[in-house]
């Protein structure tokens, strides 16, 4: 059964996140070819100004926005990412049944993602009784007992949790938003945190998307991997043809950094230039970074691990030794 009305999309977001976020939203709206309803689940440090800025990105592409304030004591127990990778704004994902309590069905979408197609096809993926939608996680070798201590054996059992197709109706009623908060506390040192928490709660319950909905940095970096789990003709049609790009992966892979090796790295920053937010500056730009972009391209992450390697120890060197 597919939903009556237009699309309802969501994503979570900081104050630090928000130039991202509203890119991903302009590319949502701008892409659609029905009237699409974008809700903002936002930390409380997001302002009225703030939000005024994200209806002028909204409105005129023709969509509309609903704010929600998320309560930071929902997740302040639950482990954090760390400041680069948005702390603890993905756990944001565990509560959205009750944050969205008018919505039966949702499309969420993760901030470090640029639509290419109409998410009205996302929003109408028959999800036959299961509660969650998503893509197959491109897990390489080296992860892959990561899985295993999940009890995942297969790595296509497990998907990414940057694009979601959610039966919120389903969630309330079995309980998924306490299920995934009591997984959370009782495996505080989960390491990939809400996205381990989703897969242990649904495990053997979500359908598999088209790849070409998620279509991960990991599809061009491991195609080899991306073949063996989705299928090569699948990934080649996905970069070929993309309905969602997700630049996940360590902060070097977001468009937003000054070394990001992503082929539509370009296509977001130009994007990110059509919105209020134009003027934010590349993350990283520094002397040592300058310098390793004059490498040829395969010596440049290698060098900038080094260079972050680097910098770590200085830090560790300047902090008194009772923190070492
Ligand atoms: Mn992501």
């Amino acid at each position: 059964m597919t939903p009556a009305g237009d699309p309802h999309v969501v994503l979570v977001t900081d104050r630090a996140f928000l130039p991202w976020c509203a890119t991903a939203i302009l590319s949502c709206v701008e892409t659609a070819t029905t009237p699409v309803t974008v809700h903002v689940v936002h930390a409380d440090d997001v302002t009225a100004a703030d939000r005024d800025l994200l209806r002028q990105v909204v409105e005129p592409a023709g969509g509309a926005v609903r704010f929600h304030v998320l309560d930071a004591g929902d997740l302040e127990q639950l482990p954090t990412k760390g400041a680069a990778l948005g702390g603890r704004m993905s756990w944001g994902r565990i509560v959205l049944a009750d944050v969205l309590a008018e919505l039966d069905r949702v499309v969420y979408i993760d901030a470090d993602t640029l639509v290419f197609d109409s998410v009205h096809r996302v929003w109408e993926f028959p999800m036959e009784g299961a509660p969650v939608a998503a893509v197959v996680n491109v897990t390489e070798a080296a992860r892959r007992d990561h899985l295993r201590s999940l009890g995942f054996d297969d790595p296509r059992e497990y998907f990414n949790a940057g694009v979601l197709l959610l039966d919120l109706a389903m969630w309330r009623a079995e309980g998924a938003g306490d299920a995934l908060a009591d997984v959370a506390r009782a495996n505080p040192s989960l390491s990939w945190f809400d996205q381990d928490a989703l897969n242990i709660v649904f495990a053997q319950r979500w359908r598999p998307l088209d790849p070409r909905w998620n279509v991960m940095f990991s599809f061009w970096l491991w195609a080899d991997v991306a073949g063996e789990l989705l299928g090569a003709d699948a990934v080649a049609s996905a970069t070929g043809d993309p309905g969602i790009v997700h630049f996940e992966g360590p902060p070097v892979c977001k468009p937003w950094h000054y070394l990001c090796p992503h082929p539509l790295r370009d296509t977001h920053r130009a994007a990110l230039a059509r919105t209020p937010w134009a003027r934010t500056p590349l993350d990283d730009r520094t002397f040592g970074t300058r310098l390793i972009a004059r490498l040829p391209t395969p010596w440049r992450l290698p060098a900038y691990s080094r260079l972050l390697a680097y910098r770590e120890r200085l830090a560790q060197r300047s902090r008194p030794a009772s923190y070492r």
